[in-house]
């Protein structure tokens, strides 16, 4: 077992199958249990562990792509120490280790599992996209939430304001200040009702590479993820974001991906297995 100080992490639940080192892993997994600012349902904390735990019920082999997970080199380096009640220092933490992990292995993928969506600066921040495109029901654009510019509902924005291009989809909530930010500063955004893989298209083909993709769960119905931190009815179907994404790393250089917003407090939590099926599907579509 290497020395994992460095990387500011504690080991958690492992997947299922033999794991990888970091050095040769394709893909480096790391949680971000932070649940700190989320203003409804809380849980988040728990959520990296719950999609672990939730691969338990899964086959490593993904039918669609013939790709055997257990075949396909991931590392897990278990979840960020974070600091409760401090989003701003947690994420700091955050950008420290996947700097280390792409200084250990360069070729890694970083995967980060939330945790509340704040966290994504973290990776962003380190792997530095040219764009950021993220499926979401909210548009979380707001200059600051709660007098907190770190909270869940403001990091959209944090990360444009680093200069890289925001595109939203799947959106169904948001402010009127949203929304003229978004139009001054030439973010497009997709609303739920108006969504199909002919839009998504049109706007991903145009976008700059390397690209960096963040799947807030709440964009999907909330049927499929009761447990989040802010549930919005009229959300996207799992083979619709599935399709896009398939779409979208055959296409366009991904350098990194995360899976945000599961909360919930008890083993086998629905919106685990929807996060958890989908993370399979995300490694495996990038493996095949
Ligand atoms: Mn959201």
């Amino acid at each position: 077992m290497r020395e994992m100080e460095f990387l500011y992490t504690y080991e958690s639940l492992k997947l299922e199958f033999p794991m990888s080192d970091v050095e040769d892993g394709d893909f480096v997994i790391l949680g971000i249990p932070f649940d700190g600012t989320t203003s409804y349902k809380p849980g988040t904390r728990f959520g990296p562990t719950l999609i672990r735990q939730a691969t338990l019920n899964l086959e490593s082999y993904i039918l669609d792509y013939d790709v055997d997970l257990a075949e396909v080199r991931i590392a897990d380096v278990g979840d960020l120490a974070i600091v409760a009640g401090n989003p701003l220092e947690t994420i700091k933490r955050g950008v420290g280790t996947v700097e280390e992990i792409k200084k250990i292995n360069p070729n890694a993928m970083p995967v980060v599992l939330g945790g509340e969506h704040s966290m994504t600066y973290a990776p962003v921040k380190a792997l530095n996209p040219k764009s950021y495109v993220v499926f979401d029901a909210h548009l979380d654009l707001r200059e600051s939430y709660e007098e907190n510019p770190w909270n869940h509902a403001c990091v959209a924005r944090r990360i444009s304001e680093l200069g890289i291009k925001v595109t939203e989809f799947g959106i169904r909530s948001g402010t009127k200040e949203e929304v003229e930010y978004a139009r001054e500063n030439d973010i497009p955004w997709v609303h739920a009702r108006d969504y199909s893989i002919t839009n998504f298209k049109e706007i991903v083909k145009k976008l700059p590479e390397p690209i960096y993709i963040s799947i807030d769960v709440d964009v999907f119905d909330l049927s499929m993820v009761p447990s989040t931190g802010t549930p919005e009815a009229g959300g996207l179907g799992f083979w619709e974001v599935i399709e896009a994404l398939e779409w979208l790393v055959e296409h366009k250089r991904v350098i990194g991906f995360d899976i945000m917003e599961v909360a919930g407090m008890e083993l086998g939590d629905v919106t685990a297995l929807t996060a958890a099926k989908l993370l399979f599907y995300m490694i495996g579509m990038l493996s095949k």
